[in-house]
């Protein structure tokens, strides 16, 4: 049996709030693309408040990464978004999708958390677009191109009697969503037992598109975050073609141990690279960033030989 999937970059962690030059507490769950030949990251950390905003970060190589001088996002000040952004922004996905970037992100207010939609195609400036979701969405990701001519998100809504499953959506515009199910839940006594959701948006794959995942098991000392990888149906994403029995990353250095919330790894974004690898992005312990890499094919074929039911 093969022993680990994702070889950690030995730089880690490769950004911490030492890193920001503006204060923060925390420098955690980012969204990472290429874009112009350089990694972008935006970055979420937490302020003194307890409530989240998102940074923007720019590398040449992936690891070494430099702040930029001011926050990229923060809540909105005025309209609807104000309403919905007033406790917080976080864990931005950067989705790709004709051209443009697609930045799904946690609104958190009284009203509950909700996931907003916004667009930049140069990380300079950026256009709020709507809330995709009602409150009690987290985690949502966007397919990167159209299927059979609809976009396609997955999320995670929760509810008591389906807590935190992973969720399949469609929509003509990117605004209006619907035909939606779930299609992955948390398995009993497995290590992703409690919760899962959405991490990185999808990678395609000659096989189907692979979906790096959270998943959370509950003990006595708090809940363990971990990542795993399933596989959905090149041309019908609600289908999953497999789910890992075992997990690809845990919480095992320092950092990811402890922090501002113990045992965390927690992923919005793998970058895939040209030679069938890809980079692998985590918050460790929600207080700093840290990276791997991993083989795609390795992955893919982790989620067809060892697979545990969907749900
Ligand atoms: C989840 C989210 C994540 C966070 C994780 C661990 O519910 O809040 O942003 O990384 O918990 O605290």
């Amino acid at each position: 049996m093969r022993k680990e999937f994702v070889t950690r970059y030995e730089g880690n962690p490769i950004l911490t709030k030492a890193d920001v030059p503006y204060k923060v507490e925390t420098v955690h769950n980012a969204g990472v693309v290429k874009h112009n030949g350089q990694y972008i990251m935006l970055f979420r950390s937490h302020l003194d408040t307890g409530r989240s905003i998102i940074g923007k970060a720019v590398s040449d190589d992936g690891f070494n990464f430099t702040v930029e001088p001011e926050p990229f996002m923060t809540p909105a000040k005025e309209g609807d978004f104000a309403e919905y952004e007033a406790f917080g922004v976080e864990d931005p996905r950067i989705n790709p999708l004709e051209g443009a970037y697609y930045i799904t992100y946690s609104a958190y207010s009284k009203h509950g958390v909700r996931i907003g939609l916004a667009k930049t195609t140069d990380f300079v400036s950026i256009e709020r677009i709507a809330f995709i979701t009602q409150a009690d969405y987290r985690n949502t990701v966007i397919f990167p191109e159209k299927i059979n001519g609809r976009y396609v998100k997955l999320d995670r809504p929760h509810s008591d009697i389906s807590p935190w499953s992973i969720w399949c959506a469609y929509s003509p515009d990117l605004i209006h969503w619907g035909d939606s199910k779930v299609i992955m839940k948390p398995v009993t006594y497995h290590w992703d037992e409690m919760k899962i959701g959405p991490g990185a948006p999808p990678i395609k794959h000659e096989k189907g598109w692979l979906n790096i995942y959270h998943g959370v098991f509950p003990t006595m000392d708090g809940s363990v975050y971990r990542l795993g990888v399933c596989l959905h149906k090149l041309d019908d994403p609600s289908t999953i073609l497999g789910v890992s029995d075992r997990w690809i990353l845990t919480p095992e250095d320092p950092w990811e141990l402890v922090g501002y919330v113990h045992n965390v790894v927690f992923t919005c974004a793998a970058v895939p690279e040209d030679d069938g690898t890809l980079k692998l992005y985590w918050g460790a312990a929600d207080t700093v960033m840290c990276t791997g890499t991993a083989n795609i094919d390795e992955l893919v074929d982790l989620c067809l030989t060892e697979s545990r039911p969907p749900m």
